[in-house]
């Protein structure tokens, strides 16, 4: 079943490489520009709505899955505050979609403490080791989200 893309204006990043990922991703139905710059470890893209503007956001995060659940990283490489589309995941969990290849799909997420954020912690940093050093840089806890599809 295709995602229902959340409705409203699409307002791209203002981080240019940023925005261009996003739009080689999608145009390529995820064949390109779908690795974190030449690490060639994999990336998703999180589309939100904005929880001030009720635009359409959407994010590169790095791919962390098991048995069809995604861990979205609010490490923004360590530094001291949140990034904002982690608000705006905060402001409404079930507007999200993610797209992992040439289907997005509808998702609602959580965020995760204790064990379970440990459990998935560890699949995070298995999958993109700098998240490990991101979280020394940094007094906050960087927050760990699961994404589950909507049926
Ligand atoms: N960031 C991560 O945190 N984790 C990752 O694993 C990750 C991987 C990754 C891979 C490839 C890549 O190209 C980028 C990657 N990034 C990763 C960076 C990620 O894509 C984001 O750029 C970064 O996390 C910062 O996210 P951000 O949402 O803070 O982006 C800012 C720059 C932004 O878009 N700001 C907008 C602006 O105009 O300043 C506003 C965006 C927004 O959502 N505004 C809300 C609204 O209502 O519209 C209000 C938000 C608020 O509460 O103020």
């Amino acid at each position: 079943m295709r995602a229902m893309p959340l409705e409203g204006e699409y307002e791209p990043s203002p981080a240019a490489w940023v925005t261009k990922q996003v739009a080689e991703y999608e145009e390529s139905g995820g064949e390109r520009a779908n690795t974190l710059g030449n690490t060639g470890l994999p990336v998703i893209i999180v589309t939100t709505r904005g929880n001030k503007s009720g635009k359409v956001r959407k994010t590169p995060l790095m791919r962390v899955e098991h048995d069809g659940q995604y861990a979205l990283v609010a490490s923004m490489g360590g530094a001291p505050r949140h990034p904002v589309w982690y608000h705006n995941l905060s402001a409404d969990p079930a507007a999200v979609v993610i797209q992992d290849g040439p289907h997005p799909f509808d998702a609602t997420v959580r965020e995760l403490s204790g064990a379970e954020r440990d459990e998935w912690w560890e699949r995070a940093v298995a999958a993109y080791p700098p998240y490990a050093e991101y979280q020394r840089k940094t007094e906050r806890l960087i927050p760990v989200l699961v994404a589950t599809r909507r049926s």
